[in-house]
């Protein structure tokens, strides 16, 4: 049947005739037929990603560009006045993730079925997901996000299994979501309880912390809660791991294997250390099932691998051991008989697993007991292997590797910005789809002035076009002929979002005395803080009342804007991305692991202005000097500094003129007017006295980077020549090739 008619049998009457809602219900059918005609081979080792994070996106328009139908469905829509975005909005987008590490997963889990590899991922089912940022008098509140919805494309199954606590025992039940590729569909499956109960959550931070049986599943933790709060994160992650030991048993069993060689039929990538607890739960299973201790953790130890994302310690998992004991006493058992056996064999302290203080440290456990420790950038990894984990890199030098990120072309090109990918597609032709690497044939054309005046005009075009998205969404006016100055990514000190925003503070005062910019300049900003993370949200604050200040300027906000989104998530960044000209990853060097946002955008021609952190290192190197906006301190500098302890913010605040304007605006009478006096002054403290995250060191070389790269954009094909060398060096960071390397040097499948 043609697709065509197929939709049109699926919707039950004329596409003409249908409502969005309607069409969209029709294509969900279709692409659940379509996706069981492709033929799924099956392998011996089969790989679990087990994750607390999937924050996979909308999937309908990936869904049907992986199927091979997306150019079709959305010419047989627009052939009846239909428009495929619109219909695509209708999904609401599943809140499963925090960020980067969640964002990862769901690229590694497109590029694990694109590759035609059998891998699942295994993880929770939030009802409520991350909370939903509101503003309101300039501040960043929370609310319930709930996304799951009738004809949610999620799929309940007959799976479920009982996870054991002292307290109680709990039922679970597993839904799955189609995760469809190119060459096979694999399954995202997310554990809920039976007994979870949506009415215990009035709010989206004030509810029973304590009604297990109920609340287990509502709510994904933010990366930083209180104590009631990561008591219940505890019973998440036992309930995860445990599910996830459980399923991965019995479906290894089905194949054909037994507990004895389970590491021959499973390889599980523990996804930072929230997933751990799987390792004590396998040995567990394997126990109950008559495999004695010593063989059930060498088989664990064959099959678990782990990735760390972070190198703040203060973001390392620790337990207090009374706490596990509490809630899981097998388990803390079973840690401890691997905590024996460490000690037995390592003097050194910084190796133990459980410390003197009793804290179980969580990543030590990973490492020790799972047979590869991977980091996600090359700098990053070499910061682990040389300083933060370097006691373990000397025991086990074999087991440490480097995996640098990638994203989802087909995201993050195909389906956010199909006029460039068109574009490219008429430059070289499609072959760069099989290998991103062939993007690197775009440079041929740098010195095009038509292709680099055709790359211009597709940026204005996407710019329109978010211009109007933010009108409809929250009412803003902005000038699309102005300069789009994006940081879009969690709020957090290390990432500097204050940087940018003092930097903004000293360009409107500049205006306010005549020192006009040549351009004007938006600054667009998507963020969202964790709620018990105080200066977080004072700093989402301070910018909200900026925001404020300048929109009501009548003569300034002719010359500069900001604008931030509400609830910033993977919807917004699909249509913030593609019209970005300039990127800010301005974390302090060594703090930020990767980032993956720095990727997306240089895909989509935005020019970086970075520091020598995460993978921006990388993208220094793929591009070269001349194409990227470097500025700050070295990440060696900014740890001998850390080391020496001799930092003193107040110094830099005392001589330098344009730190000392900006800071002292923060709480003029301007800014008091609009804002709350506690938020804004203590914000101003901690900078003043503590900026943990050394943001003064680099504001002088950020300030005068910054004020370069505006300079440049004004040569406009000099410009768009560095975008197309960024677009045409982004192919390297191909998820495919992340997961590729992943396959090769760890699963194995
Ligand atoms: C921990 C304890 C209790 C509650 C929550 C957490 C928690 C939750 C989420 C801790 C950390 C996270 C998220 C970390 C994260 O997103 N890291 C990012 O991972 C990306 C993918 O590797 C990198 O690109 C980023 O650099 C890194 O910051």
């Amino acid at each position: 049947m043609n697709l065509s008619k197929r939709l049109e049998k699926n919707c039950g009457k004329l596409i003409f005739d249908c409502t969005d809602e309607e069409l969209f219900c029709g294509i969900l059918k279709t692409v659940s037929e379509l996706k069981t005609e492709q033929k799924n081979e099956k392998s011996k080792k089969k790989l679990y990603y087990i994750s607390a994070e999937f924050l996979i996106g909308r999937l309908l328009e990936c869904n049907l560009l992986n199927l091979g139908v997306y150019d079709e469905i959305k010419k047989i829509l627009s052939d009846n006045g239909k428009d495929i975005s619109r219909i695509a909005e209708l999904e609401a987008e599943p809140s499963l993730g925090n960020g980067g590490l969640g964002r990862l997963a769901a690229c590694f889990m497109d590029s694990v079925a694109h590759m035609g590899l059998e891998g699942d991922g295994v993880g929770l089912l939030y009802h409520y997901g991350l909370f939903k940022q509101v503003f309101a008098d300039n501040k960043q509140h929370e609310e319930k996000n709930p996304w799951i919805s009738e004809n949610s494309i999620i799929n309940k199954t007959e799976i479920s299994y009982k996870t054991e606590f002292s307290d109680c025992t709990l039922t679970s039940r597993l839904y799955t979501i189609d995760i469809i590729g190119k060459n096979r569909t694999n399954k995202l499956n997310l554990f809920d309880i039976e007994t979870v109960d949506e009415s215990v959550a009035k709010d989206a931070t004030e509810f029973d912390k304590t009604d297990i049986k109920k609340n287990l599943t509502l709510f994904l933790y933010p990366d930083d809660s209180d104590e009631a709060g990561k008591r219940l994160r505890l019973y998440q992650e036992y309930f995860m791991a445990s599910n996830a030991a459980h399923l991965i048993l019995e479906e290894t069993i089905r194949r054909g294997g037994t507990p004895e060689t389970l590491n021959e039929y499973a390889v599980v990538q523990i996804n930072d250390t929230h997933p751990s607890l799987i390792i004590p739960e396998l040995i567990r299973l394997l126990c109950e099932c008559g495999v004695g201790m010593d063989k059930s953790i060498e088989i664990v130890r064959n099959m678990c691998a782990y990735t760390n994302h972070t190198i703040l310690s203060e973001a390392l998992e620790k337990w207090h051991a009374d706490t596990v004991a509490a809630l899981i006493p097998r388990i803390m058992e079973i840690i401890k008989e691997l905590d024996r056996r460490v000690k037995t064999e390592c003097q050194d302290k910084s190796l133990h697993i459980i410390d003197e203080n009793s804290l179980v440290h969580m990543a030590r456990m990973d490492i020790h007991y799972g047979f590869s420790v991977n980091g996600v950038a090359s700098l990053h990894t070499k910061i682990l292997k040389e300083t933060e984990l370097n006691n373990f890199y000397r025991i086990y030098p074999k087991k440490f590797n480097n995996k640098t990120n990638g994203i989802s072309m087909r995201r993050w090109l195909s389906v956010a910005n199909p006029r460039l990918e068109q574009f490219i597609v008429s430059l070289i032709g499609d072959g760069f789809k099989d290998d991103y690497l062939k993007l690197k044939e775009l440079e041929k054309f740098a010195d095009d002035d038509e292709v680099l005046q055709k790359l211009i005009d597709i940026k204005l075009e996407n710019k329109i076009d978010l211009c109007t998205y933010i009108e409809e969404k929250q009412g803003r006016n902005i000038n699309s002929n102005s300069v789009f100055d994006v940081q879009i990514k969690r709020l957090h000190e290390y990432k500097r979002q204050q940087m940018n925003a003092l930097y903004l503070i000293n360009k409107y005062l500049d205006i306010k005395r005549g020192i006009l910019p040549k351009r004007p300049i938006t600054a667009i900003f998507g963020a969202k803080a964790a709620p018990a993370y105080t200066i977080a949200k004072d700093i989402i604050h301070l910018i909200l009342c900026l925001e404020d200040i300048i929109s009501h300027d009548e003569h300034a906000s002719l010359y500069i804007n900001i604008f931030v989104a509400e609830n910033y998530n993977v919807s917004w960044a699909e249509r913030i991305i593609p019209a970005a000209d300039i990127s800010e990853q301005i974390s302090l060097a060594s703090k930020e692991a990767s980032g993956t946002g720095n990727m997306k955008l240089m895909l989509n021609g935005a020019l970086t202005l970075g520091t020598h952190d995460g993978a921006n290192v990388e993208i220094n190197s793929l591009v070269g000097d001349d194409n990227i906006y470097t500025f700050g301190d070295s990440s060696d500098l900014v740890i001998a500094r850390y080391k020496k302890g001799s930092y003193k913010p107040s110094e830099y605040y005392e001589k330098d003129k344009r730190i000392n304007e900006a800071v002292e605006y923060i709480t003029c009478n301007k800014m008091l007017e609009v804002g709350d006096k506690t938020s804004l002054k203590r914000l101003q403290n901690e900078l003043i006295n503590k900026d943990y995250f050394m943001t003064f060191p680099d504001f002088a070389d950020y300030t005068a980077t910054k004020d370069r790269m505006l300079c440049d954009y004004e040569d406009r094909m000099a410009w768009a020549r560095k975008m197309l060398i960024n677009i045409a060096n982004a192919g390297y960071f191909s998820a495919d090739r992340t997961v590729a390397e992943y396959n090769k040097e760890i699963w194995k499948l």
